[in-house]
Order: structure tokens, then sequence, then C-alpha cells
């Protein structure tokens, strides 16, 4: 049944759908939201990636199978300023609480505002009196002020894709008070976990003196109440599942199995960014070999990792140690027949990456700080029931909360690493399946479909 009331969804970036069945083929984020989307011929807007000289207004429009996408150029000026700068630079590092990386300029804080208000000037527009509307994610945190300081009166709701980190990392933002006053404008905020909620909660409480009442997740402030909640994100699992069946997830699986012959293949996949850990978990693969020398024929360690970000320079340098670190074990380790570490600098469609998880025994999930997690979910999905792989998990991704079956670990501790390996490597297959069985119910049952409903219910209900 189609529900009366239509969704507009607002982030950064639009997954313009090609084709019909695009969704489908989508899978995950972006295929969730236009079935949500489809359901409710709603819009979903953005910016379209393109850089151009001069701010113009103009949106280009598409619409397929009942979802309009409407998307905008940005200046380079805006991008710089809003997007690698104040998005990316600032509150990237900030809220995966790496205030050693944060850069604090007046110059992009502004330009993040004047294009959250870029933002809203081509949106409200499109946004009728009784649609529901949805933002996403820190690049547009103050939209939903700005949409009402053009007399928007809508549902309007916002999801944090990223942790929310606690109070006193937290005030170290300038205008840090001025930002979160803009959050209180929305009718329901979303966060991946409970703790990123309970740090937001925290700093409503204790920084701006709102009234918290932690049990409903209710905040009012100045006397307006917005709901606070934690929606952990899934994958589509009935999509990603059946993965397996297509010709390319089989020969990807093949190509992993026939090039490490007997060894065991352990495989970690992730954007290259500073916060999945990468150095860190080259430092315990380096700590395996280093106490278990005899034990280097038995593994072969595979990193998926293309580039992202590519013009802020943390995201540079994160791709010069990590070569370097690659470089170094593979000098150490490897001979004529075997090298330990294949680094790998691109993607791979998800049938492929359900091969490649299929054929290795060990998942290798790590971030030092992570909102949620999606890797961690996909590699249990793509894993033979009969004959599971073992995930090594970082106590600091989101997605922990959910999977206390897997090897949890301290990605920081390059021993705690080396050790968790040898336990992966070690496991009879009746705890890889104890494990698994666990692990694999939550994935299922938490996907995406249900995040997307549980949060548009909840902003629909107010
Ligand atoms: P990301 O930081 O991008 O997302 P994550 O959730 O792990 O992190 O994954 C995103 C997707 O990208 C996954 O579907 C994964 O398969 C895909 N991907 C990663 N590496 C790839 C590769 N080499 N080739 C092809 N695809 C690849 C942010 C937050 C997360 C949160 C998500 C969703 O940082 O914490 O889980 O949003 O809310």
């Amino acid at each position: 049944m189609s529900d009366p009331q239509r969704l507009v969804v607002i982030s950064n970036r639009v997954a313009v759908p090609k084709a019909r069945g695009a969704a489908g083929a989508q899978g995950g984020l972006a295929g969730a939201l236009n079935a949500a989307l489809q359901a409710r011929a709603g819009i979903w807007f953005g910016w379209s990636g393109e850089a151009c000289e001069e701010h113009s207004g103009d949106i280009a429009t598409q619409t397929t199978d009942g979802v309009t996408t409407a998307t905008m150029d940005l200046s380079k000026r805006d991008v710089d300023e809003y997007y690698n700068g104040y998005a990316n630079s600032t509150l990237w590092p900030l809220f995966h609480y790496r205030l050693d990386l944060a850069e604090y300029e007046r110059e992009t804080g502004k330009g993040y505002e004047r294009v959250n208000e870029r933002f809203a000037e081509a949106a409200a527009p499109l946004i009728e009196p009784d649609d529901i509307v949805w933002v996403h994610d820190y690049h547009l945190i103050p939209l939903g002020e700005r949409l009402r300081a053009r007399g928007l009166r809508n549902r309007i709701g916002f999801f944090l894709h990223i942790p929310w980190p606690p109070t006193r990392l937290f005030v170290s933002l300038p205008f840090h008070e001025r930002l979160v006053r803009t959050m209180l404008h929305y009718d329901l905020l979303g966060f991946q976990t409970e703790e990123w909620l309970s740090s937001f909660l925290h700093y409503c409480e204790h920084e701006l003196g709102a009234q918290v009442d932690e049990a409903t997740g209710s905040v009012t402030l100045e006397g307006r109440t917005t709901l606070a909640r934690a929606y952990p994100i899934g994958i589509d699992w009935e999509h990603f599942s059946r993965l397996g069946e297509e010709g390319d997830a089989r020969q990807a699986q093949q190509r992993l199995i026939s090039s490490t012959r007997r060894r065991t293949a352990m495989i970690g996949v992730d954007r290259l960014d500073y916060s999945k850990g990468l150095p860190e978990r080259l430092d315990g693969i380096s700590r395996f070999f280093d106490r278990y020398p005899e034990r280097v024929r038995d593994l072969v360690f595979v990193q998926i990792a293309p580039p992202s970000r590519e013009d802020v320079e943390s995201y540079q340098n994160i791709r010069a140690l990590l070569e370097q670190k690659a470089g170094q074990i593979n000098g150490a380790r490897s001979e004529v027949d075997l090298v330990p570490v294949r680094y790998v600098n691109r993607g791979y469609s998800h049938a492929e990456l359900f091969g490649f998880f299929r054929a290795s025994k060990i998942g290798l999930v790590t971030p030092l700080r992570d909102g949620m997690n999606l890797v961690a979910k996909e590699y249990i999905a793509a894993q033979d029931p009969e004959d599971p792989g073992v995930l090594i998990l970082s106590r600091f991704a989101g997605a922990a909360a959910q999977m206390q079956d897997a090897v949890l670990v301290n990605p920081h501790s390059p021993d705690d690493l080396a050790h968790a390996i040898r336990i992966a490597l070690d496991m009879p297959l009746e705890e890889r399946k104890a494990r698994y069985e666990k692990l694999v119910v939550s994935v299922r049952e938490d996907n995406v479909q249900d995040w997307t409903a549980n949060f548009l219910r909840d902003l629909a209900a107010g």
C-alpha cells in the first residue's frame, strides 16, 4: 500500500537511476531510499557532483519509475569550502575523534553555511506542504533550520551516518552551539547507535541546558521539542545475499581461491580513509608475522581500498603511508612464490566483493571509529553457512553493538590484532558456525528496508 504522504530526500549526493529496476541493481542505501521514494512518488535532491565557475542555481531533473531526482551544480569555491573544507576537513575528522586532523577555518565554515542556504533555496520550491522531508548526513546539518526560515512547516527529519563525538571533543568546534541549535529545528534526529545518541543528548543537556528525557529521546529547548533516537542502518539483505548467484561473484571467488592456493585469504575492504584504521591494521599483520614467523606461508592478506576525497591532504598522506607499510611487510617477508600483502587501489562491484568475501576465511574490519560499517555486515551475508569465515571487528565500529559474536578487537593495539588473527586462523568449524549463526540473524533481520521504514514511521507519526 502506498503512503499518502510524498517523501523528499535531501543528501549531498544523489544516486541517479539509469534504467528501470535500477533500485534493485544499486543495492544498499541508494536502493532502499529509492524503494521508499518509489512507494511515495518522491523526490531526491542533492549536488550533482559537478563544479562550475559560478553558482547558477539551475536544477536538472529526471524522473524514472515515479522517482524524480533533482540535482544542482556547485561553484568550485563552494565545493572547496563546503565539501572539501568544512564537511571533510572539519566535521568528518572531529566526529571520528580525530582532533589532530580537524581544521578550523572561518572561511570554510562560512562556505558551509552558504551552501546549506543554497540547498534550502533550491529545495524549498520543490516541497509541497504535506510532504515529509528526510535530510542526510553531516554535510547538511543546518539545512532543516534553513528550510524553516523559509516558512516550511513540514515534518523534517535528519539522519547522521557518522558517529557523534563525546561532548569534551565536540566543544573544540568553534560555534558548536550554533550548529547544534540548528538541529533542534528538525522533528526527528536519527543516530546509528545508542552510544552516539547518548553523546548527543549529553551535549544538549550539559552545554545547551536543554530539557532532555533519555527514556524517550525528547529534547526541549525554548519551547520546541525534537525527538532523537538510534536507528542502526543495515544492508539490503534480499539483494546482497543473492549476489552469490551471479557469474561475476563466482568468478571473483574462484580467482581469489586459485591465486591463494592452500593459504587462507584474509580480506579488508574499505574506502581509503584514515578512520578505517588501515595503517594500524598493517601494523597488526606485521606483528602477527613477527610473532609467528612459521605461519607466513598460511596467510595472504588482500586489502581493497579505492581512493576517496583525493583533494584533501590528509587523504593523500594516508595513501602514501599505506603504500609504505605494505611495501615494508612485503619487502621483509616475500619469497619468489609468496607475497603476504596484496594492496589493491581500486573499487569492485558488489557482486565481485561478494565473491572475494566468500573466498576469504577471515574478514578484517578494524576502523578506529565508524558510524556503523556496512562491510562487516556484507562480509557475514556472503559467507557459506556450512563453512563460514571469521569476522574480526573493531569494538569502535557502530556495528560492534549488534555484532558481539565477531572476534572483537582494539584496532589501536597490534598485539590484540595479531592475537585475533591467530584465533581466527585456528578456529574450529563448530565455533565458526556458532558465531556465524548468531551474527547472520541480525544482519538479515535489521536490514536497510526496516531501517527506512522505522525512521519514516517515527517521522510521520509526530
Ligand atoms: P562509509 O564510510 O563509506 O559509510 P561503510 O558503511 O563501510 O562505510 O561502506 C560503504 C559501502 O561502500 C559498502 O557497501 C561497501 O561494500 C562499499 N565499498 C567499500 N569499499 C569498496 C570497494 N573497494 N569497492 C566497492 N565498494 C566498496 C558511511 C559511514 C558508515 C556507515 C555508512 C552507512 O562512515 O559508518 O555504515 O555511511 O550509513
